[in-house]
């Protein structure tokens, strides 16, 4: 029985994965380095530096230089994050998270984002999970299995026990090498390894009720 789900946060309870896109075009079209939606989608799930490498594509840069690069996109991906309200949460989001609670079933956030606090005060869902666990917590991000299993820990729960939804390819390797149940929505839905797939957040409910 399922008695736990750790979401991850950009893009699946949030669309600031759109941020993240804009925030790399931005940095990509001034170095002249062509970047789409394609190739943002390696991105998802992973962290910031290994982000940048797949946005620099093997050309030359010195630390320092990356490191300002980086600090460039984050600034741009902020000052879009700082424009977020409460009405950036759906209603299906509000609505399955509420669900899945009054099922007596724990959640977590489990994200790579060093920015996952900031966003969900944004938002106000600061307080609405039993557990974060983000890029401040891990050495490792996905698709090492570290976060998720950070924020299986903080909910004291084994991984088999816990669902873990994921819109990235890299999420659905972490969660299947961490004994987590995988559920993809978005583009990790092309995943062999989901155990399901969800168009929208509240389809988790009809698999935790048959499960
Ligand atoms: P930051 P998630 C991930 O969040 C994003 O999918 C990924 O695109 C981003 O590079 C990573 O967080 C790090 O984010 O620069 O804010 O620390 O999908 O795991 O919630
Ligand atoms: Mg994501």
């Amino acid at each position: 029985m399922i008695k736990g789900v750790i979401f991850d946060l950009d893009g699946v309870i949030l669309s600031t994965d759109e941020y993240h896109y804009q925030a790399w075009k931005k940095l990509a079209d001034r170095l002249k380095i062509p970047f789409d939606r394609e190739k943002n989608n390696l991105l998802r799930g992973v962290s910031r530096m290994e982000s940048l490498e797949i946005v620099l594509g093997g050309r030359k840069f010195s630390d320092e230089q990356k490191a300002e690069f980086a600090a460039e996109k984050n600034e741009t991906y902020r000052a879009l994050l700082s424009e977020m309200t409460p009405d950036d949460v759906s209603d299906d989001v509000r609505n399955t998270i509420k669900a899945v609670k009054s099922r007596g079933i724990k959640t977590a956030i489990g994200s790579s984002s060093k920015n996952t606090k900031f966003i969900l005060e944004r938002v106000g869902m600061i307080d609405e999970f039993d557990a974060i666990a983000d890029g401040n917590d891990i050495k490792k991000s996905k698709p090492d299995p570290e976060v998720f299993l950070v924020a299986a820990e903080r909910i004291n729960l084994s991984p088999s026990e816990c669902f873990v939804i994921e819109d990235a390819l890299a999420g659905i390797d972490a969660a299947s090498a961490g004994g987590f149940v995988p559920i993809a929505i978005g583009d990790a839905v092309k995943h062999p390894a989901a155990f399901k797939t969800i168009k929208r957040l509240s389809d988790i409910l009809t698999i935790i009720d048959d499960k």
